[in-house]
């Protein structure tokens, strides 16, 4: 809990207002904490009601989104977009499906979209959206027309100078052409920048594909290398989930040198002390769209057990969770330790739960918070963003090499403001007070809007 009066009263008119908001209150309480040691050098941000402001996203749009199965039934989801913040620039975040979608976790996602945007040094504001619906099962045809009804409604609230949604879990390029398609049709207008993470045929970046797993590898890298002169090579890695930040980090970690053992989905993990074969994973993920058990029964010599916890007792020196949020809790963080790890850096948004931060801090092994870690995916949108006004594309090298850049400037901007702050080399505190103060002087010198 904060020490300031005024943060602490900010943060119980946030559990009042939206109770049942969980994830997001988790998330304000986690950045609240980091700011509050800013507060004695900023009495302005409590005159001016600034962070009642930030808290509060600037607009939350919830609509219907009808469409019809392959059985001719009709199904109604609930789609999302929190426009929470836009004083650096257009709202900007990704879209997740996935059936545990609400207005708490797109809140959490949008809330720290604005200061991991901010980190990127790109001029782009926070948002998040997505919808409940399950892409499990459902064939190509059930994904487009459920695409297609979800852009019908959006449309009217995005543009390229306005919100400019991306993907996230369950959303990636085949769902990008599909959204695109829609949007393009219904305005009658080729704005490629309305999206990002588009196809390369159609105005997408190279390196978006790939680059939160690259960014995390890139700011891991430089983490290791300024904190503990100590880099990739040689380690054991374990990386939980398999989709796009997962997959892209096993390769990332891999080319610089160090060995990924497991990896995981919601059912359960593979373990392969060889080292994890990434063309057979992404033959069966990417391909094939299957599950992660199937790679135990292709590769000799590897494992699959179910309930995807279990991956965390495997030892490992780094450990990458690129799943999903509140993933790994206190005792989870207390294995990782125990087995040895000298560093977390987290892909997925806020796979760690408050208690396994204070375990990892505790115990002084390296931690990289979510939103300087896996701030290399939005990074790359906000190029794809600036190669299409420009209607230019950059090479794969032009493209990574700024990716690597962004990267190393997003770790040492919060390893120095954890400096000028009095709690060295904590990247948590760090990186939010880093993200926050560019948004709070853009507020500032906005005026009370
Ligand atoms: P994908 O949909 O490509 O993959 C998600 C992976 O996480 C799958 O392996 C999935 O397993 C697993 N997973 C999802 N939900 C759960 C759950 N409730 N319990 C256990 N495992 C789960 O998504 P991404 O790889 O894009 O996203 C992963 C994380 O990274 C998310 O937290 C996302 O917000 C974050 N992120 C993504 C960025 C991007 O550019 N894509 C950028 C920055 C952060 P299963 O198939 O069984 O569901
Ligand atoms: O959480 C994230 O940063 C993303 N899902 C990527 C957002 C984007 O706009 O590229």
């Amino acid at each position: 809990m904060p020490q300031s009066a005024y943060l602490k009263r900010v943060y119980e008119q946030v559990t009042q207002r939206d109770p049942d908001q969980k994830e997001f209150q988790q998330a304000v309480l986690e950045v609240l904490e980091g700011l509050d040691l800013m507060m004695s050098r900023h009495p302005e941000y409590e005159e001016t009601g600034l962070i009642e402001r930030f808290v509060e996203p600037e607009r939350v749009i919830t609509f219907r989104v009808p469409w019809v199965d392959d059985k001719g039934v009709v199904r109604v989801n609930r789609g999302y977009r929190v426009q929470f913040n836009s004083a650096i620039g257009p709202y900007k975040g990704g879209l997740r499906f996935h059936p545990t979608v609400n207005l708490s976790i797109l809140k959490f996602l949008g809330f720290e979209q604005i200061l991991k945007n901010s980190l990127t040094g790109l001029p782009i504001g926070g948002g998040k959206g997505g919808a409940d619906f399950d892409p499990k099962g459902k064939s190509e045809g059930e994904v487009m027309r459920f695409c297609q009804s979800f852009m019908t409604e959006l449309n009217r609230h995005i543009g390229q100078f306005v919100d400019v949604p991306a993907g996230d879990i369950g959303v990636g390029g085949r769902e990008i052409g599909y959204l695109f398609g829609q949007y393009k049709l219904i305005r009658d207008s080729y704005d490629a920048a309305v999206l990002t993470g588009k196809g390369l045929d159609f105005g997408g970046s190279l390196v978006r594909t790939e680059a939160t797993g690259y960014g995390l590898c890139y700011l891991t890298n430089e983490m290791l290398n300024c904190m503990k002169k100590d880099s990739f090579a040689g380690k054991s890695v374990i990386i939980s989930g398999s989709g796009n930040v997962a997959i892209f980090a096993t390769e990332k970690a891999t080319q610089l040198g160090a060995k990924v053992i497991a990896l995981s989905d919601s059912n359960g993990y593979i373990h392969d002390p060889k080292g994890i074969n990434l063309d057979v994973v992404k033959e069966i993920k990417l391909k094939r769209r299957g599950r992660i058990k199937e790679y135990a029964s292709e590769v000799p010599g590897s494992a699959y057990t179910e309930g995807f916890q279990g991956i965390w007792n495997i030892p490992c020196d780094i450990a990458m969770p690129c799943a999903t949020q509140n993933e790994i809790d206190k005792a989870i963080a207390e294995k990782i330790v125990k087995n040895g790890a000298i560093a977390v850096a987290e892909g997925a948004n806020m796979p760690s739960r408050p208690e396994a931060i204070e375990v990892f801090q505790k115990a002084g092994i390296l931690f990289a918070p979510a939103k300087a870690a896996n701030a290399g995916g939005v990074a790359t949108s906000a190029l794809e963003m600036s190669q299409n006004s420009m209607r230019y594309s950059w090479t794969f090298e032009e493209v990574d090499a700024k990716l690597k850049d962004i990267m190393i400037n997003i770790f040492h901007n919060a390893y120095d403001a954890a400096e000028e702050y009095g709690v060295p080399g904590d990247l948590v505190a760090g990186a939010n007070i880093a993200g926050f103060r560019k948004v709070a002087s853009a507020m500032l010198s906005q005026g009370i809007v």
